[in-house]
């Protein structure tokens, strides 16, 4: 196989003469290929394969233990001023980039088959969709690659007909955190990745394209792409809202997105379009559509149950690749929370028999990769080429304290600050330290490609061109006592969360106006049959002026940091917010 793209050919030839494969396969997304690699890698031990009878059609994969994660400090913005990356970003000199990688990719695979993996972000006949190109020596990759993108022959005709694609180069390297990096030439359209077979640093269609490439591209274009999940609401009169939702990594965006919804809330539905990424459209009738780049779930795996989220289990249940989760000796996924105490003969996420002394037995971010279509919320509207208009959009993080479980912005710009000032308990999607409170603006801290404050621009930019563009909301479901505990059961209550979210923008739920913005009473909101304490709900709908002078002033500290390029609006809605906040 080749193609009639000039550009694309030259660019095939260029990186084998470089990395000097023993064999080129151009990848056509057959059923017959898949098979092929998969029974290589259950040859060679990429794979480990689940007992058929449980789980027919589904592998393990146990990554190198120090390939577990993204690694943001090896992740880098290259472009020729490094004001273009801005101050949250790590930036190289595109030159110096290049010069490196090369070294580190300078007969790369030889011995090993590089795979050329056409591929679409989007719906295939979306107009909103993008052309990828990913070269891999992994073979897992490839088989992720097939579940999460539109890949093979019909990916490459798009690119041909659109004659532009996003080129991104991987090799696994000796994955050495010492050789790694994770490289984005904006102006190039050029992803480079080196030294991780890892998720977001190796799966290059999700973050280091749909994001951070996309993010760039958007700006220019007048568009938005967004961490953010897209999910349909359905009420008992059978009318659906749709809602984006930004939160960080492994702060609940998959688990909202397929929300069950509680036995009392009858006749309420939910149905997922996407669960991490969107991108975000003006359409004709002023309002903003959202699509779904992706076409599968690359989700965290502990914490799902049948407890928390019965439809991820029965999801899960076949055609699923599992990476770093524990099995049992009769080959069974295994992780935290899927029940109450750990069955007999678990094999941990590193292969050795299961010993609570080395840690957790499947490792905090394992993962399940799997068709969205399996999901048996799945919304047919996911494949509509111009995607679903939005209701509202949500942010919110892991905040233990003081954050309140909801409260509504009053405008678009008060909308947009709410986002900018995003900050969330960090998770175990990234290596470093767990439980730190850091901003998060947008959730896109990791994955913005440009400079934060010019994307805060963009977003202000955006909310001129229309008043029909969705309400913000902010939502917290992680509040905690002194002990820990959670004071918000989460998970399928949420949706009495969404409830009023949607009545709030139908102009039919009260709530109470303070200098945050308008937060519901529990009165407000629906708890029918819902099981909490009345104290715990008071507790987190309660605005605590004192609490939050303090994080205001935190907040300007933060702001400051962006110097000219905190827009001058943005400024002026933190002075709005901070003089009530100073009467109240
Ligand atoms: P990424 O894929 O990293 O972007 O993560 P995500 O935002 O999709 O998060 P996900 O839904 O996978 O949830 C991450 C973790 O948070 C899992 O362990 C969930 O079980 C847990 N979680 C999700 N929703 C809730 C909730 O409402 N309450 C509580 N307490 N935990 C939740
Ligand atoms: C995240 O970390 O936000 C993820 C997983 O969704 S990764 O694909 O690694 O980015
Ligand atoms: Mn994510």
């Amino acid at each position: 196989m080749t193609t009639t793209n000039a550009a694309l050919k030259q660019w095939v030839e260029e990186v084998a003469s470089l990395t000097t494969p023993d064999r080129i396969h151009w990848c056509s997304g057959s059923e017959q290929e898949n098979q092929e690699l998969v029974e290589n890698m259950l040859r060679d031990g990429t794979l480990i394969e689940l007992d058929p009878r449980t789980h027919p059609q589904s592998y393990l994969h146990l990554s190198h233990p120090t390939d577990v994660a993204r690694t943001e400090h090896l992740t880098f913005i290259c472009t020729s001023r490094k004001d273009d990356a801005g101050p949250t970003n790590n930036w190289m000199e595109p030159d110096e980039a290049h010069g490196r990688l090369d070294q580190l990719l300078r007969g790369s695979m030889k011995g090993r088959t590089m795979f050329v993996v056409p591929y679409v972000m989007g719906p295939i006949d979306s107009p909103y969709a993008q052309g990828g190109v990913e070269i891999t020596d992994s073979p897992y990759v490839v088989a992720n690659m097939r579940i999460m993108t539109r890949m093979g022959q019909p990916a490459l005709k798009r690119i041909e007909h659109d004659g532009y694609f996003v080129k991104g180069l991987h090799s696994l390297g000796d994955l050495s955190p010492e050789r790694r990096l994770i490289m984005h030439f904006p102006e190039e359209d050029l992803i480079e990745s080196v030294g991780s077979g890892y998720g977001g640093n190796a799966l290059l269609g999700k973050k280091c394209h749909a994001l951070r490439i996309a993010s760039w591209k958007a700006r220019e274009q007048g568009w938005m792409a967004e961490h953010m999940l897209i999910m349909g609401v359905e009420s008992p009169e059978g009318e659906t809202h749709y809602l984006c939702a930004a939160f960080p990594s492994a702060c609940g965006k998959t688990n909202l997105a397929m929300l069950v919804p509680p036995e009392s809330m009858k006749g309420w539905r939910v149905w997922t379009v996407g669960e991490d990424i969107a991108w975000l459209n003006l359409g004709h009738d002023g309002r903003l559509w959202a699509i779904n780049p992706e076409a599968g779930y690359f989700g965290v795996a502990p914490g799902t149950s049948p407890d928390t989220n019965s439809n991820a289990v029965k999801m899960l249940a076949r055609d699923t690749i599992f990476t770093n989760v524990a099995h049992t000796d009769d080959r069974r996924p295994w992780w935290e929370g899927l029940s109450k105490a750990p069955p007999r003969g678990l094999v941990d996420w590193q292969g050795r028999a299961y010993d609570p002394a080395n840690g957790p037995a499947a490792h905090p971010n394992s993962r399940f990769t799997v068709s969205a279509k399996r999901n048996p919320m799945y919304s047919p509207r996911t494949e509509d080429p111009l995607g679903v208009p939005i209701t509202a959009i949500l942010f919110g993080g892991r905040r233990s304290s003081l954050v309140p479980l909801v409260y509504q912005s009053v405008s678009w710009r008060h909308g947009v600050l709410v986002g900018a000032a995003l900050s969330s308990e960090t998770t175990a999607a990234a290596t470093g330290k767990v439980g730190v409170l850091r901003r998060d603006p947008m959730a896109m801290l990791p994955f913005c490609g440009y400079n934060m404050g010019e994307y805060w621009q963009h977003w202000l930019a955006m909310g001129n061109k229309s008043d029909k563009l969705p309400k913000i909301f902010h939502v917290n479901w992680f509040r905690r006592d002194a002990s820990g505990r959670f004071l918000w059961p989460g998970y399928g209550e949420n949706l009495r969360v969404l409830r009023w979210i949607i009545e709030r923008c139908r102009g039919n739920a009260r709530g109470v106006r303070t200098p945050i913005g308008t937060v519901p009473l529990p009165a407000d909101l629906d708890t029918l049959g819902l099981k909490a304490d009345p104290a715990d709900l008071h507790e987190i709908t309660r605005f605590h002026p004192e609490g939050w002078r303090e994080e205001m002033a935190q907040l300007g500290t933060y702001l400051a940091g962006f110097g000219p390029h905190l827009p001058a609006e943005l400024q002026e809605e933190y002075q709005r917010i901070a003089s009530e906040l100073n009467g109240a």
